[in-house]
């Protein structure tokens, strides 16, 4: 067998060879990818380069991509050999791809065009041969080989790439000490020259060459088939992934980490080793992450039966990371906020995200690694369909009623502005220039919305027999959310050709409920209608299928037998699904001796915006009575937004709020047994969730009203919010569990309003707890209430709270958001200041979204400031961050895109932003695409 043939080529100087002829070229039995482990010391250590190709610029403006082009591949890949000498500086890549033309494609196009950016090209080969300049032409973006072969080839490219100055965090780049990979959705082709589109599967086997000392783990997908030592203190180690899968699911890692590793026994039997690698200062903070795989890996069998399929899983946390985490074949590559947990640095919630995220990234194993997308717009295919999943484990696993609550917060508050956007999309979207610009709340929240209505639609054990049928009809595929839906129909009959609007028009439906009771005949007409505003270019809209669920309830609290008009008897349960399909349509519901409370859209059953006429006394009753723990809580909501609505509008008014006084009476009263659930309960409403409901958004209003009201629950509560602080206020240390989560939950709701009232008792109720508390829950409620009140020792406590943790990423950025989100005057000068602080990294997107992101989009009252001073600091921060960090700086521009919402003078300051960032030169994609459909919209 020929020892290492891929590597042979670089222990001599390349000479290049002159191939003419197509019939020239040589093709490369399977068995050259058999390979010896490599001879000791025989690389390089200085490249052979023959001739550099530097690649041009790009052109200025970008281009739009459109759904309705999409054709199949012109050629397949069917297997990549990879070798990656790995450095900081420079790392060098060779590329061998086993290439065939794709059968399916009948234009059979003379050239080969692979994608490749920001490459310096060293040489081609087709079948060994080295290809001479003229047979293919390099440009900023494409490498294009001319008349490429009819038959079967294999294609070695080598390449160059730069690590180290790679600040947009995407492809192959450093964190910290470390080396690593991001590619999903088009970093690949920062690596090497290659069909960077989801559709062209392969199998993978990758070495990986690096300096020992510096790079001692060197980590790939799938097996490690073998690892050595070699010469000048550097080794390899290879792996092979068996399984096909596209491009933006390769990884690799390299640098100094350590391990921590555990075992899981799948439901057949076979022993999975799980591989947890950070850096040796944090292994001991990954127990929490890897107990939520094996929950995970467990959840995933028993509920969709669906085992993990390699012998080995790795989690790798890095610190330079542009999102949560990434779903890579075997190798999970993790922002270290999404792993790393100590009950004295995490909170309760970091530890939920934590559990949430490490199973969203296992459920991907099949929802998207298995199974993945055609292309780039069915990306709702797997985030909306694997966030689903996510949510469902999170609420089997803890509180259901809490977890449902905490999605539709999210998803009305952030996801409806989306939707009523210059920016709005459909889930799946029709056209994009950027598509990292497209991760957005829409295809992953709404888009699970989406797969939770089939849920409803079909029932659960309809949707399994989908799920199953989906598995089996397309293991190994990419396919297409059309795809997806048919397996549906064809497991259970069910007709959703309207349901399939959900996926291509964009905005939110509003449906509005009018009721009219008639006690002479007992009857309740339901009258509910739909309509959906315009969005984007889609200013008609077709009416929805949309489930909404519902229930009536007596005068006494009980819940009413729902039966419609013709039917014989009423439903079995007291919760019933109405399938709306109409512009208009009526219900009417029987056999009713009293006029009954409607308790509509129970559980938030479609992603719709809901509009009723509900008195005060109405939300109150519901807010008692509705079994429906969802409804329950929004009754509060709505309830709480009036009051604060009329506050905002009498300024002078006193007792706005007084059934809300005693709802929340009532509830300290008697919190009932999920104290979590109750905590939610006792929570006003978010801003950006009672400014949706006007007209024109009006922060500073808003914020005022708000804070209004909650002094007034503090103060007339008062002694009710001190006996549930003392009674829940225990110094716990390593109790997760959900009675304990719930105590710290409610305890520090009564926190926050007792440090409302600023007195004496308040403040040294909360120092009191920053300094005793150990457990990061209680301290950093602590340190908050602290921050956001005029307490004396401010200062004090935030200097003690950086001296202990300024060598702790993840908790500084906790110090850089307690400050940046500080509703109190001075906040811009203070993010300023922190700014320009030698803790604050700009190239660690981790603190730029605590610092710069918590201002700009949990600050409404500071950013909105009416002098403009917010919105000129966030395009200050977005016009740098282009150069550094364009993913990044996209993010960050989210702040502005709504400037249509606002009054005519803050209109004017935003969008004069939008207009100086789209003068810029040398915008990125990114921020080209957002700035400036943002001014369009
Ligand atoms: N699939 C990744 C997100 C990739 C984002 C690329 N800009 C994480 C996830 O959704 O699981
Ligand atoms: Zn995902």
């Amino acid at each position: 067998m020929k020892p290492w043939g891929a590597l042979s080529a670089l222990r001599t100087r390349v000479t290049p060879r002159v191939s003419r002829k197509s019939d020239s070229f040589v093709e490369i039995s399977p068995a050259k990818f058999i390979q010896d482990q490599p001879p000791e010391g025989s690389y390089p250590l200085v490249y052979p380069v023959t001739h550099l190709i530097l690649p041009t610029m790009r052109d200025a403006t970008p281009k739009t991509i459109y759904l309705r082009d999409y054709t199949p591949p012109p050629f397949l890949i069917d297997h990549v050999e990879l070798l990656l000498e790995l450095d900081e500086t420079v790392t060098r890549i060779t590329s061998t791809l086993r290439l065939r033309r794709n059968p399916a494609d009948e234009k059979r196009p003379a050239a080969l065009v692979l994608d490749g950016e920001q490459l310096e090209l060293v040489s081609v080969k087709i079948g060994g041969l080295l290809l001479e300049t003229a047979r293919y032409v390099v440009t900023a973006d494409h490498l294009v080989i001319n008349q490429a072969p009819e038959h079967p080839f294999d294609l070695e490219v080598v390449t160059l790439i730069h690590p180290a100055a790679n600040t947009a965090l995407e492809g192959l780049y450093l964190s910290g000490g470390m080396l690593c990979t991001q590619c999903e959705a088009q970093g690949f082709r920062k690596i090497t020259y290659f069909l960077d589109r989801p559709d062209v599967m392969a199998t993978y086997r990758t070495t990986l060459i690096a300096d020992k000392a510096r790079y001692p783990v060197l980590l790939s997908n799938g097996n490690l088939e073998g690892s050595g030592a070699l010469l000048n203190g550097r080794h390899w180690a290879r792996w092979t992934d068996p399984f096909k899968k596209p491009c933006y699911l390769f990884a690799l890692v390299a640098g100094p980490l350590d391990c921590f590793e555990d075992h899981y026994t799948t439901d057949s039997g076979r022993d999975i080793t799980l591989r947890l690698y950070a850096e040796p200062r944090d292994i001991d903070k990954c127990g929490h992450a890897m107990a939520s795989l094996k929950h995970a890996m467990s959840w995933d069998e028993t509920n969709y039966g669906r085992e993990y399929d390699l012998d080995l899983y790795m989690i790798v946390a890095v610190s330079h990371f542009n999102m949560g985490a990434m779903e890579n074949k075997g190798l999970n590559l993790f922002n270290t906020k999404y792993v790393l947990a100590r009950p004295d640095t995490a909170t309760d919630s970091d530890y939920e995200h934590i559990e949430g995220v490490i199973a969203h990234e296992y459920f991907h194993n099949w929802t998207g690694n298995r199974i993945t997308c055609r292309d780039w717009f069915q990306l709702s295919l797997k985030e909306g369909l694997t966030v689903f999943r996510d949510q469902e484990f999170s609420a089997d696993r803890h509180s259901r009623a809490v977890k449902r609550i905490d999605e539709v917060n999210a998803l009305r508050t952030r996801q409806f502005a989306e939707d009523a956007g210059p920016l709005a999309h459909p889930v799946r979207p029709e056209s994009y220039i950027e598509i990292n610009n497209f991760y957005t709340l829409t295809v992953y929240e709404k888009g699970a919305e989406v797969i939770r209505m089939m849920q409803t639609l079909l029932g659960r054990e309809g949707f399994r027999r989908g799920a199953d049928t989906y598995f089996q009809r397309h293991d190994g595929q990419a396919v297409t959310c059309e795809d997806f839906v048919r397996c549906m129909e064809d497991a259970t009959g069910v007709d959703l050709r309207q349901f399939r609007r959900w996926y291509s028009q964009a905005g939110t439906p509003v449906v509005e409920l009018e009721n009219h009771y008639d006690p002479v005949t007992r009857t309740l007409d339901v009258i509910v209608r739909q309509y959906c505003p315009p969005t984007p270019h889609q200013p008609e809209k077709l009416p929805l299928h949309i489930p909404l669920s519902l229930g009536l309830l007596n005068p006494d609290g009980s819940e009413c037998p729902l039966q419609l008009e013709g039917e014989p008897t009423p439903a079995p349960t007291r919760t019933r699904v109405l399938d709306i399909r109409e512009g208009e349509q009526r219900f009417r519901f029987v056999n009713l001796p009293q006029a009954p409370a409607i308790s509509a859209l129970r559980g938030f059953s479609a992603p719709v915006n809901l509009k009723q006429n509900r008195s005060a006394e109405e939300l109150a009753f519901l807010l008692a009575h509705d079994p429906d723990t969802f409804n329950r809580w929004d009754a509060g909501q709505q309830l709480a937004t009036q009051a604060i609505l009329r506050r905002m509008n009498q300024p002078a008014s006193r007792n706005a709020s007084g059934l809300l006084t005693e709802a929340y009476r009532a509830v300290l009263a008697n919190p009932g047994d999920d104290l979590s659930y109750a905590a939610l309960l006792l929570t006003l409403p978010s801003e950006d969730f009672v400014g949706s409901s006007l007209e024109t958004m009006q922060p500073v209003a808003v914020h005022q009203a708000r804070q209004a009201i909650r002094l007034e629950l503090a103060e007339t509560l008062a002694d009710e919010w001190a006996s549930v602080y003392e009674r829940h206020h225990r110094n716990e240390y390593n109790r997760f569990d959900a009675e304990a989560i719930g105590r710290r939950r409610l305890k520090n709701v009564c926190l926050d309003y007792l440090s409302a009232r600023e007195d004496a008792a308040a403040h040294e109720r909360s120092l009191r707890q920053f300094e005793s508390s150990r457990t990061m829950t209680d301290r950093f409620a602590a340190l908050t209430a602290i921050v956001n009140s005029q307490h004396p020792r401010k200062t004090e406590c935030l200097d003690a709270f950086y001296r202990q943790w300024h060598e702790d990423d993840l908790v500084l950025g906790k110090w850089l958001t307690v400050q940046a989100t500080c509703p109190l005057p001075g906040t811009l000068e203070q993010v300023k200041t922190l700014l320009a602080h030698p803790a604050f990294d700009f190239n660690l997107p981790n603190h730029v979204r605590s610092l710069v992101g918590g201002f700009s989009q949990s600050n409404a009252v500071n950013f909105h400031a009416e002098n403009g001073e917010g919105y000129r600091f966030l395009t200050d921060q977005v016009i740098r961050l282009n150069g550094v960090n364009p993913q990044i700086a996209a993010r960050m521009l989210t702040g502005l895109t709504a400037w249509r919402r606002y009054d005519a003078h803050r209109q004017s300051l935003m969008r004069a932003e939008l207009q100086r960032i789209t003068t810029m030169p040398d915008l990125s994609p990114d921020v080209f695409e957002l700035a400036n459909k943002a001014l369009a919209g």
